[in-house]
């Protein structure tokens, strides 16, 4: 149902429309009747006004909560759960200042992987660009937990994708790149 929205990356601006288009049309519409139709204070009861506000209060927390209940199975942890194991790639990735040891930087497209990844010193991250240049996921790595950060990530085109510390870890954080190759199936 929610699909258009973790497509491409206009999903979030199209749901601001959907809510700032109404708001500005009533809001026009009323600086509108105020300034050249009835400039006069409004004659609604006040308790019209009370029962409105329950009905606005009421929608705005049921859309809140139904937007949330639908989103839910697009959380990374929530589809890294049903991922069917046997057909993910296991790669170990070991970060630390200011590189990474990753077992495998050769996917297919349509491979899906699984990243375990540990920093073995300080914060670090690791980011997943597209050849595009958008930023795919991301992760904050901790030094010393027992289990590594997990994401699993499915690749659907060809390309060099980099790889990126996200978290500032010192002086050569910048420099803190590598680069995975995927290839055509
Ligand atoms: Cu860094």
């Amino acid at each position: 149902m929610l699909d258009f929205m973790y497509q491409n990356g206009w999903g979030a601006f199209t749901t601001l429309l959907f809510i700032e288009i109404p708001f500005v049309t009533i809001f026009m519409y009323v600086i509108f009747r105020k300034s050249f139709v009835d400039s006069a204070p409004s004659s609604t009861k006040h308790s019209k006004l009370a029962r409105l506000e329950v009905v606005w209060v009421v929608s705005v927390i049921a859309v809140f909560v139904a937007l949330n209940v639908a989103s839910i199975r697009y959380m990374p942890t929530v589809q890294a759960a049903q991922v069917n194991e046997q057909n993910v790639k296991q790669v170990k990735v070991t970060a630390r200042s200011w590189s990474y040891d990753i077992s495998d930087r050769n996917f297919k497209v349509g491979q899906s992987v699984r990243f375990s990844i540990k920093s073995t010193d300080t914060q670090h991250g690791f980011a997943l660009y597209h050849p595009d240049g958008r930023l795919l996921f991301t992760t904050m790595l901790i030094p010393g937990l027992n289990k590594a950060t997990s994401v699993v990530y499915t690749f659907t085109e060809p390309g060099k994708y980099k790889v990126r510390c996200l978290e500032y870890c010192g002086i050569a954080h910048h420099a803190m790149q590598d680069e995975l190759i995927v290839t055509a199936s």
